[in-house]
């Protein structure tokens, strides 16, 4: 590719938090960038997932920017748990009070992105077959953006109308009315069947994999509460910097195991009440990392599900039987299992009866057709590679980034790859991303990445690549970790099992926030360790 003379210092790929965030750092810096965006305005996540009941499963106060304490003071959340046009609407405030549109082509795809070795430079194309040069390509592509289909016969034959929650389109979307189907019961389809469920005339759920979930227990914020939240503001964004999931909470002293029975049981109870992650997160840590400690945090949500749900048959199929509690991504629900207690909701248990096809009529299981009027696919992502492979990045020797992963993402902190100089990713792969804020997570991936950015210019250096041996004992060290944890003994999307083909390999940093934050800058102290510059 030839991409002309101008050659600017940075590319940008995406709108989302950490697309706006880099490009008010680069423009902070004086680089010359140009960022590019396939949807026709900011907000990423929140500009695609615009489902009936999506919203932020992390507290407003903290899933926000904390890199400017006037916009920290002024803006006002409504609630505990922001829901997606709120986010949205802080995005768009973002971009205009920083006047940060303006840096953005929006309704442009970054199609492919390739290395010039004899010039140390990325050629970008994008969907409009227009080229771009520059010394630094930054991805910000977000982890769980590229919406995954299910591969069902006849999927493409449905008649009526058909979503898919992370591509929901932009007019309102109705169900009044209608027989609708959702299949998936991830965080986004127990976010979106309580809310549909209010609205169709009748409900049917597909369920392959029964899941727990914990009950969110938003509620609007007070005045008052917004205020004292505010005055102490600095001192709760410095604790999630260094916490294990970048939340405002860390694990209690102790062990679960530790407990007498009917005093963990107090507790589970008196958290169950408060609501949110802090349940698992903001517990005792053997509940994560000690099998044992898990399965007397599982039974206790399995006995919330039998309580809550009324019908006796209908709360078996709805209590998890094949998984450890917190190993899939643990949802928060706004009366999810409430939901089964409807009169216009139905329960299909895929484990029973599979899907055999879908038809123009509806779905086909092994036991009757379900004619429906419309059909939710809630079934997830290619998570944290596939934003990245599903664009043609080609590094050193035309070496494709798809290829080089074909065993499984290997990259050295999550950031960068060898034989990909000078290409940065945000929360990619082998980063702590996934498993807590992302906005915690990806302040500090864009501090850290301008950081560098700024010690190359100022030592003169033209490429920084990741080295071999760097990235092979940070894949070492990814794997460790999550040896310790029960992760690996689920099939889900962190180990990038719900993808047919591929590998089976667990994605992000399990060390915790904190440690992963205390790495980066100590490598940063020396010089970049593991990294090589030209
Ligand atoms: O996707 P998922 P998601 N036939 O992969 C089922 C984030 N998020 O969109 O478990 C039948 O979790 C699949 O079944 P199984 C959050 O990180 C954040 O819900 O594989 N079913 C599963 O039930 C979350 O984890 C927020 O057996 C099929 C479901 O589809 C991530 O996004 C809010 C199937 C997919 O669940 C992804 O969540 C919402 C098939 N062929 C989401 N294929 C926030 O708080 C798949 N399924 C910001």
């Amino acid at each position: 590719m030839n991409a002309g003379e101008d050659t600017l210092d940075a590319i940008v790929i995406g709108a989302g938090f950490a697309g706006l965030y880099t490009a008010f750092k680069l423009r902070e810096m004086g680089l010359r960038f140009c960022a590019f965006e396939q949807g026709d305005d900011v907000g990423g996540t929140w500009y695609w997932n615009r489902y009936p009941g999506a919203g932020s499963d992390s507290e407003s106060w903290v899933y926000s920017f904390s890199f400017s304490d006037e916009l920290e003071q002024d803006w006002k959340w409504s609630s505990r748990f922001p829901r997606q046009p709120e986010i949205l609407s802080y995005l768009q405030h973002v971009a205009e009070r920083f006047d940060l549109r303006s840096c953005f082509q929006f309704n442009t795809r970054v199609q492919k992105a390739e290395y010039d070795e004899t010039e140390n430079f990325w050629i970008v194309e994008t969907d409009s077959g227009k080229l771009s040069r520059a010394r630094y390509l930054i991805t910000a592509v977000g982890c769980l953006s590229a919406a995954q289909l299910p591969q069902i016969t006849g999927r493409d034959t449905f008649e009526g109308n058909a979503y898919h929650t992370g591509q929901w389109p932009h007019e309102k979307v109705k169900f009044k009315g209608q027989k609708v189907g959702v299949i998936g019961t991830g965080s986004s389809g127990i976010q979106a069947i309580p809310v549909i469920a209010k609205e169709a005339a009748h409900l049917t759920v597909f369920q392959r994999t029964a899941n727990y979930s914990v009950p969110a227990r938003n509620y609007d914020l007070s005045d008052d509460q917004a205020r004292s939240i505010k005055k102490d503001i600095k001192e709760i964004r410095e604790f999630c910097r260094w916490s294990t999931i970048g939340q405002n909470y860390d694990f209690r002293e102790g062990e679960a195991l530790e407990l007498p029975k009917e005093q963990l049981e107090r507790q589970f109870e008196i958290d169950w009440e408060k609501g949110g992650f802090q349940w698992m997160f903001g517990s005792y840590s053997d509940l994560v990392f000690n099998k044992k400690a898990n399965e007397l945090a599982s039974s206790f949500v399995k006995k919330k599900i039998r309580e809550t749900v009324k019908n006796p048959f209908l709360s078996e199929k709805l209590v998890p039987q094949d998984h450890a509690i917190g190993t899939k991504r643990l949802p928060l629900d706004i009366g999810y299992f409430e939901t089964f207690n409807r009169d216009n909701v139905s329960l299909v248990d895929l484990k029973d009866t599979p899907i055999e096809s879908i038809t123009p009529a509806g779905v086909r299981t092994s036991d009757k057709l379900y004619e429906l009027d419309s059909l939710v696919f809630a079934t997830g992502f290619d998570a944290l590679t596939g934003p990245l492979t599903r664009i043609g990045i080609r590094g050193k020797s035309g070496l494709l980034l798809k290829d080089k992963w074909k065993t499984g993402p290997r990259t050295y902190l999550g950031v960068g790859v060898p034989g990909f100089p000078n290409m940065f990713m945000i929360t990619g792969p082998g980063s702590p991303s996934v498993l807590g804020n992302m906005p915690t997570s990806i302040e500090q991936h864009v501090d850290w990445i301008c950081d560098c950015i700024g010690y190359m210019r100022a030592n003169r250096l033209i490429s920084i690549e990741a080295e071999t041996q760097a990235e092979a004992h940070w894949s070492d060290h990814i794997k460790e970790l999550s040896e310790k944890t029960l992760f690996p003994s689920t099939n889900s999307w962190y180990m990038g099992s719900n993808i047919p083909g591929k590998p089976k390999v667990f994605l992000p940093y399990a060390g915790g926030f904190g440690t992963y934050r205390k790495l980066c800058n100590d490598i940063a102290e020396r010089e970049y360790e593991g990294f090589r510059f030209t």
